[in-house]
């Protein structure tokens, strides 16, 4: 049986802190796995579920976008601990109906946490809240299709907003595109925008293509392979086994970027050995770089310096393949090791050190997620990566490349089925084909939407997926803006806070999910997404739907199209009854999936070409790929102040917080902690344990508060902090984004602490 959901909301009553663990997973990982399983699904249902997980015939794990490995090679526990975690999360036995919005008004519902809300169980019916109401009421299908339609005709295109979160399949993901665009607006703002949206524009803009170039068998067969501002034990666990795999069998060297010790990055326990349980591991990296929050651009830059200085260039890739060769030499030549010191944090030694591993590496892979793309210089950041790798020549040739690790296990599939608030390059060709407009200007991405909503710009707010509320950056300006939203619309699975938060109507439309059967007219439907290394595969669900009245994404896509456009000549029907049919206009229009149905039935499915990587093509207007010169600006903390960072505990899968402990850093039952070198914390005159408020400082003068911190001592780079989002998302201003990327800087962050006031008794 599986458990009741918990009753009362503890908050952090019990927080307790212990040194941080040197190691990840192991025996641990597998008890904790399970014990999630069996609380929200019991045993039968538990076995059942984690073993479908990732099998050519079963679903996509709706964790990460990390890769399986070819079917063959598959084990049959190809998931890890927080794999299994997501699919109990979805897979839970709890159910919310009408009675629970009946006994529980809104008002009462936005007092929660985030835990609690998601612990309550699967949305069994749409719900909406009319004006002024302060409860969910039920709804039909039909009507709240109708309720939304009137709202979008009543409004101009361009005052709908259509967002995406990255777990919707690749058809759905290209039938809502379709919607958003036949509507007449690119309004698509999507969780890309706050994720790894800096990486798709260094990359386009230096290589070609917005995409990595590795594959798993290029992981396997690197001879270095550096992990930056990723951690990838709780985020991507999966990737600690390729990275054991391939230090066991090709001794590959691994250096970790990164301001915290991360206790995966530093050694691995792998749960599928079985010395990996019981044993000490393996120790994972060589070199650990302990960098300031950052200094990665001027990281790359001291290292390409140190390469050009010592010769260790592939003349013949740079002449070939590249330009921009000698602006960027020059502009090296003019690196200031000072800044380099004072941006990093480093000695000049441990980057000679790091250097030297690059110079002597003949198969070179570098991997990043957020800790490099959340910045005001994240685009150049990366870019310096991209420098490094074309002076080495690492492109285009067997374990060598570069690795931006996604996060959404369909991220990557959403923006390539055109979930963008600009253009596509096909959707001239979509347009021809089914006849429709489609609308060239640019749209709003995410930061954007939210100042539309605040200024009253735009109307109706759809959202597929995701927890727009709680994702997104400086929490009380993005909670006005959606209460003063005429409309929002929430395609979920599970309660949270962007549900609390209504608009003026509001509606929440409960869906099937991956793990669930979805039979249509013409029979069960599989679907489809891409992993973070361009594979696309199929994705079948098999447990019985959560309640008889979800409908699946595509299905309330396309009967809202019909409610909006009865007279379109788009075949939204069929393409309901038949997912084979969203497959074929896939096809005749996205670059790589010509002959998608018989491809992608096959076990495994195929890889999307990567021009760089398959023949050394970049699709750049020079037709080369280009290095690019960046400007290194030190990021000055001003005195008592610190630089925070917002990340993950290992028990929350972004805004869905799994439980309240982050077992690798120590920390039990709570959340509201925030880590500062001890040093720092002593010259601040704080206490260890002390309770604090976070107050960020912006450079209009505003300031912004999250009371009621636990200082925690925590070895830490030096002038930094770090916090959980997405209780620090309040702190991080709207219009603090990325230069190039527009993503908002949840890495960046300047703030002070000061004492809690104590409260009143
Ligand atoms: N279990 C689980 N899996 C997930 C997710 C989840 O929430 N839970 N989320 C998914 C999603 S959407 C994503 S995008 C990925 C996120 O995966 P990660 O990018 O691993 O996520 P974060 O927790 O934000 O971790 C950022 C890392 O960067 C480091 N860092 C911070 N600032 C800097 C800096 O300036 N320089 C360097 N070099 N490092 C820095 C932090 O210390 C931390 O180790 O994971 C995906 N997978
Ligand atoms: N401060 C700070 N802010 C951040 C980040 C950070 O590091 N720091 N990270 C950013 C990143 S990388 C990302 S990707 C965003 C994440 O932003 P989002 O993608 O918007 O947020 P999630 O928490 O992943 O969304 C969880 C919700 O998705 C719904 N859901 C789950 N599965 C399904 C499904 O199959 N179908 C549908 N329709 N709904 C489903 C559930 O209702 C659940 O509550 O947050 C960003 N915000
Ligand atoms: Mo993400």
């Amino acid at each position: 049986m599986a458990k009741k959901p918990p009753r009362d909301d503890a908050g952090d009553r019990d927080l307790r802190i212990s040194p941080p663990k040197r190691s990840a997973a192991g025996l641990p990982g597998v008890t904790h796995a399970l014990a999630d399983g069996l609380a929200q699904m019991g045993v039968r249902r538990t076995a059942l579920t984690l073993l479908r997980i990732n099998q050519a015939d079963g679903f996509d794990c709706p964790g990460c976008a990390w890769p399986e490995p070819a079917p063959a090679k598959r084990s049959h526990a190809e998931f890890c601990e927080n794999g299994a975690k997501a699919v109990a999360e979805e897979a839970t036995l709890r159910r919310i109906g009408p009675d629970f919005f009946a006994a529980h008004p809104i008002s009462e519902l936005a007092g929660k946490s985030d835990h609690w809300l998601g612990q309550q169980g699967r949305l069994t019916t749409p719900m909406v809240r009319r004006p002024g109401a302060d409860h969910y009421t039920p709804i039909s299908w039909n009507d709240a299709f109708t309720l939304t339609a009137a709202h979008l005709r009543a409004a101009e295109p361009d005052e709908a907003l259509f967002y995406t979160s990255g777990r919707t399949s690749n058809e759905a993901a290209f039938l809502y595109q379709l919607l958003a665009r036949a509507h007449g607006t690119n309004n698509m703002p999507d969780c890309s925008n706050m994720c790894h949206e800096s990486s798709g524009v260094a990359l386009t803009g230096t290589i070609g293509i917005g995409k990595g170039s590795v594959t798993l068998d290029d992981i396997h067969r690197a001879k270095l392979i550096v992990v930056v501002g990723q951690n990838p034990g709780t985020n991507h666990p999966r990737m600690l086994s390729a990275l054991e795999h391939a230090k066991r069998t090709n001794g590959t060297k691994i250096i970790a970027v990164n301001p915290l010790p991360e206790a995966g990055l530093l050694r691995f326990r792998n749960p599928q050995r079985r010395d990996g349980v019981v044993g000490q591991g393996t120790a994972l990296a060589d070199e650990f770089l302990q960098i300031r929050v950052g200094g990665d651009l001027a990281l790359f830059q001291a290292i390409g310096a140190l390469l050009v200085e010592w010769d260790a260039v592939d003349p013949a890739f740079v002449a070939a393949h590249t330009n921009g060769h000698a602006d960027y030499v020059d502009a090296l030549r003019k690196l200031d090791w000072d800044d380099v010191i004072a941006s990093t944090g480093l000695t000049r030694a441990e980057i000679e050190t790091a250097a030297r591993m690059f110079a002597d590496s003949e198969a070179t892979i570098v991997c990043w997620a957020m800790g490099l793309t959340q910045r005001r210089d994240s685009v150049g950041a990366i870019r310096e990566i991209v420098n490094v790798q074309l002076l080495r020549g690492m492109l285009g040739k067997p374990g060598a490349g570069l690795c931006p690790v996604r996060g959404h296990s369909n991220v990557q599939g959403d923006r390539t089925m055109g979930i963008w608030h600009e253009t596509p390059s096909w959707a001239g060709k979509l347009g021809e084909l089914l006849a429709v407009d489609i609308p060239t200007r640019h749209g709003y991405d995410t930061v954007e939407a939210i100042r539309a909503m605040r200024d009253g710009r735009a109307k109706v707010f759809v959202a597929m997926g995701g927890n727009f509320a709680a994702a997104s950056p400086d929490t009380d300006v993005t909670l006005a803006a959606l209460r003063a939203t005429p409309l929002t619309v929430h395609v979920s699975t599970k309660l949270n806070r962007s549900h609390v938060v209504p608009g003026q109507t509001s509606l929440i439309l409960p869906c099937l999910g991956r793990t669930e059967r979805d039979v249509q007219a013409s029979g069960e439907q599989f679907v489809t997404v891409e992993d973070s290394m361009s594979a696309v595969h199929s994705s079948r669900g098999r447990l019985a739907p959560a309640s008889d009245s979800l409908l699946s994404e595509i299905s309330i896509v396309a009967r809202l199209a019909r409610a909006l456009m009865p007279d379109s000549t788009i075949p939204w029907e069929t393409y309901e009854a038949d997912y084979r049919a969203i497959r074929e206009v896939i096809a005749a229009v996205v670059p790589g999936f010509e002959n998608f149905e018989a491809r992608v039935s096959r076990p495994g499915g195929f890889t999307l070409p990567h021009p760089p990587r398959d023949r050394l093509a970049f699709n750049t207007p020079s037709g080369r790929a280009h290095f690019t010169v960046n400007e290194l600006s030190v990021i000055r903390v001003p005195e008592g102040r610190l630089l925070l960072q917002t990340m993950r505990s290992h028990d929350q899968y972004n805004t869905t917080i799994y439980g309240l402990d982050d077992r690798y850093r120590g920390v039990k039952a709570g959340r509201r902690v925030v880590f500062v070198n001890p040093d720092d914390l002593a010259a601040l005159g704080f206490a260890d344990g002390e309770l604090v408020d976070i107050v960020s400082e912006w450079s209009d003068g505003s300031e912004r508060r999250a009371p009621a911190f636990r200082a925690v001592a925590y070895p830490s780079a030096r002038g930094c902090a770090a916090a959980y989002f997405p209780e620090a998302n309040v702190l991080v201003p709207l219009d603090s984004t990325a230069v190039g990327s527009n993503t908002p800087t949840s890495k960046q962050i300047i703030v002070r602490l000061e004492p809690a006031p104590t409260p009143a008794r």
